[in-house]
């Protein structure tokens, strides 16, 4: 399976922000693919292929980790040229973001795929952005998020699998595999 961790967003309290953050990616038009609006997250640890038989203890470490919850508040959509996403960025985000982050990255069980970039914490709303001229970017109206679990989810591997849930266009959805809490 391909897994990774991340920030769902999806708590009760968030529902305000996250139907604000939709409206907005609905409005987006122009250039790239758009994700599905279930599909967006904050990425914590892309893991990659790992085996089934790493799950159980793969979740048993992350419910491990005790680390406090906290917010984060968007500061804007930025435009980026590797990867070539548009892609929501946030203010100042708190030190415990970067430490969850770098844990679930380098857990003992398994270790996240070497990324060549540092953890930047971002939300992509569109892939493929090729031209960023040819997207209309409207200014995002500033959202504030609590955070208070993360989750394991699964990325479908392979697009033609039919046994991968998709949304009424027909586009791959992740599946939430576990949510661990924050304290
Ligand atoms: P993103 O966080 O920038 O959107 C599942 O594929 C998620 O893991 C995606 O959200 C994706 O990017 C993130 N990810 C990070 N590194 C990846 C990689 N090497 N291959 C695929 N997805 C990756």
């Amino acid at each position: 399976m391909r897994l990774f961790f991340a920030l769902g967003l999806d708590e009760k309290t968030n529902q305000a922000a996250r139907e604000q953050l939709v409206r907005y990616h609905h409005h987006l038009c122009g250039e790239g693919r758009a994700v599905p609006d279930q599909n967006l997250h904050l990425t914590l640890a892309f893991l990659g292929e790992v085996p089934d038989t790493k799950l159980s203890a793969l979740q048993a470490a992350a419910s491990n980790l005790a680390l406090p919850a906290f917010s984060l508040t968007t500061s804007g959509v930025e435009v980026w040229d590797q990867p070539k996403i548009a892609c929501v960025t946030f203010n100042q985000p708190p030190p415990v973001l970067f430490d969850l982050a770098h844990h679930l990255q380098s857990l003992p069980v398994w270790h996240a795929k070497a990324d060549s970039h540092a953890f930047t914490p971002h939300i992509t709303l569109r892939r493929g952005v090729k031209d960023q001229q040819a997207l209309h970017l409207p200014p995002l109206p500033t959202q504030t998020f609590a955070c208070q679990r993360f989750g394991l989810y699964a990325s479908p591997s392979s697009a033609s699998d039919e046994s991968i849930p998709r949304d009424n266009e027909g586009r791959a959805l992740y599946q939430c595999l576990h949510q661990f809490s924050l304290c």
